[in-house]
């Protein structure tokens, strides 16, 4: 890996480091690690969080902010997660096209994050190029997940601001309320406001939130149009400025970083757990067999995990760092 190259800002050196993010080779932690050393001006990086179901203008909306962040001189990287389609999504392919004009800036840099069969792929990976970018100073970093599932609830876990994007679409205030996803939204964008309808949607998201404010942040509802203006693109990014310092202010910022921390370890330690017992030669065996319940088979692997770990000591690769979820 050419660390220089990587620190100069070259973007295939970017996408060589992330791809090897996601193949989850072990040396990718140490240098995150080494690099975030590095980097005194980490707390700048601003870890925004966008969701909300597919057509709902979110790429739209991300590329009118890409561009007003730009002027202000921030660096902009957007991963975009989409665990249903990975890579042959049209959504993806319609990004792509849509971010163009920001191709040849290299203040921009957009990648799509697919599952590629990795359990837990997507988002351990997208935790740690959020690290990444991180460390290496981006100073917006965008996750745009598709709003379907649990898998946004715990993507948008990574975020410091969580943008809801809804539109005025029949069903989609009260796929909201249905989805709980009010809880974790810090600004919510009412899409597509051209269409009608948007006054109805504005209003009871409005009246929703005010019956779950906590922390003393009352979640702002914009109205906005991605395709055209861009309308409300301004009012969205400085609300985001403004959530931002709230989060400083209150402390929360410091709070939701060692939750994220927390999370990611967590969920490591499940995928390393998972890749070692996958990798076991005798488990299809030891399985069949019915004398011994799942549950003490389970322990018995763990333990086993936990000696081999102990041998290697800091000499080898850890437990899982093979290929996480691997089936091999
Ligand atoms: N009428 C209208 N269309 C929009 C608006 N924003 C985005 N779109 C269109 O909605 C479609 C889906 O947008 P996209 O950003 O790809 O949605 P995503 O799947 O949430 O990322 C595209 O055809 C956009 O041009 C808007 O404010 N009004
Ligand atoms: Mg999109």
């Amino acid at each position: 890996m050419d660390t220089e190259a990587l620190r100069g800002g070259d973007p295939r050196a970017l996408a060589r480091a992330i791809s090897a993010i996601e193949e989850q080779q072990a040396w990718t932690g140490d240098l995150i690690h080494e690099l975030a050393a590095e980097e005194e001006g980490q707390a700048r990086t601003h870890l925004v969080g966008v969701t909300g179901a597919p057509g709902s203008g979110k790429s739209t909306l991300v590329d009118a902010l890409t561009s007003i962040w730009r002027g202000q001189g921030r660096r902009v990287a957007v991963l975009a997660v989409d665990p249903n389609s990975p890579f042959t999504g049209g959504a993806i392919l319609g990004d792509r096209v849509r971010m163009q004009r920001h191709a040849l800036d290299r203040g921009v840099f957009i990648r799509s994050m697919g599952a590629r069969g990795h359990l837990g792929g997507v988002s351990l990976a997208t935790r740690a190029t959020s690290r990444l970018l991180q460390a290496l100073g981006w100073e917006m970093v965008v996750v745009e997940t598709v709003g379907v599932g649990q898998s946004e609830l715990e993507i948008c876990e990574i975020a410091d601001s969580v943008v809801l994007v809804t539109t005025p679409a029949a069903g989609d205030g009260v796929q909201v309320i249905k989805a709980g996803i009010t809880e974790i939204a810090d600004i919510f964008a009412v899409n597509k406001a051209d269409l009608s309808g948007v006054d109805g949607v504005v209003r009871e998201l409005r009246q929703l939130i005010r019956s779950h404010t906590q922390g003393g942040w009352e979640a702002p509802v914009l109205a906005t149009v991605a395709s055209s203006g861009p309308e409300g693109a301004a009012e969205l990014a400085e609300a985001l400025e403004r959530h931002r310092q709230h989060l400083d202010e209150t402390g929360e910022r410091g709070l939701r970083a060692s939750r994220r921390r927390r999370d990611e370890v967590v969920e490591l330690v499940g995928a390393y757990a998972t890749g070692f017992a996958r990798r076991q030669p005798e488990l299809e065996v030891a399985a069949g067999d019915a004398s011994e319940p799942p549950e003490r088979l389970a322990r018995r692997l763990l333990g086993r995990m936990a000696a081999e770990e102990r041998n290697m000591g800091s000499a080898g690769a850890p437990p899982g760092s093979r290929g996480v979820g691997d089936a091999g």
